[in-house]
């Protein structure tokens, strides 16, 4: 389902909200990731601790939170803005999509949980929409 243009402002003005914390956001979300959702680990064997909050996930937190945040500023053509990384996720990487959406559920929580009183319906729907769409993009050239 595309983004109304409603969704767009509503996606924008809560990730202006939560951008001041978005390291912090990003390490609870991918941490949760890997609790919750063990399989999700295997993509990150490589690295020396994979506990919540070590740096390893501290610091791959802030990658993906700034893939995001430029996302976020590319909602009329996210399947351009993201080409790069889902080349990347698909080709060298080797994520099984399906992993995209776990992520995108953690976030969601995480943001729920951090701003509960801006976490209407409303905004969940949006932010819904906004990361189907993240992950569909980030999927595109799996085929
Ligand atoms: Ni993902 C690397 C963005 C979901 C596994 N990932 C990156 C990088 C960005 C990024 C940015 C760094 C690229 C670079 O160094 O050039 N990843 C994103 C985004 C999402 C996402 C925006 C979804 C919202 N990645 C996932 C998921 C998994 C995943 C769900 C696996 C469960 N990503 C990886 C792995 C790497 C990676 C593995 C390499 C990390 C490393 O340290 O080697």
């Amino acid at each position: 389902m595309s983004l109304s243009a409603k969704d767009k402002s509503v996606v924008k003005a809560i990730w202006g909200k939560i951008s001041g914390k978005a390291d912090e956001i990003g390490t609870e979300a991918l941490g949760r990731m890997l609790t919750v959702y063990p399989q999700t680990k295997t993509y990150f064997s490589h690295w020396p601790d994979l506990s919540p909050g070590s740096a390893p996930v501290k610091g791959h937190a802030k990658k993906i939170m700034g893939a995001i945040g430029e996302a976020v500023g590319k909602t009329d053509d996210l399947v351009g803005a993201l080409g790069p990384l889902s080349e990347l996720h698909a080709f060298k990487l080797r994520v099984d999509p399906a992993n995209f959406k776990i992520l995108a559920h953690n976030l969601i929580v995480v943001i729920g949980a951090y701003y509960p009183a801006d976490f209407t319906p409303e905004v969940q729907v949006s932010l819904d929409k906004f990361f189907s769409n993240l992950a569909l993009a980030l999927a595109e050239k799996y085929r």
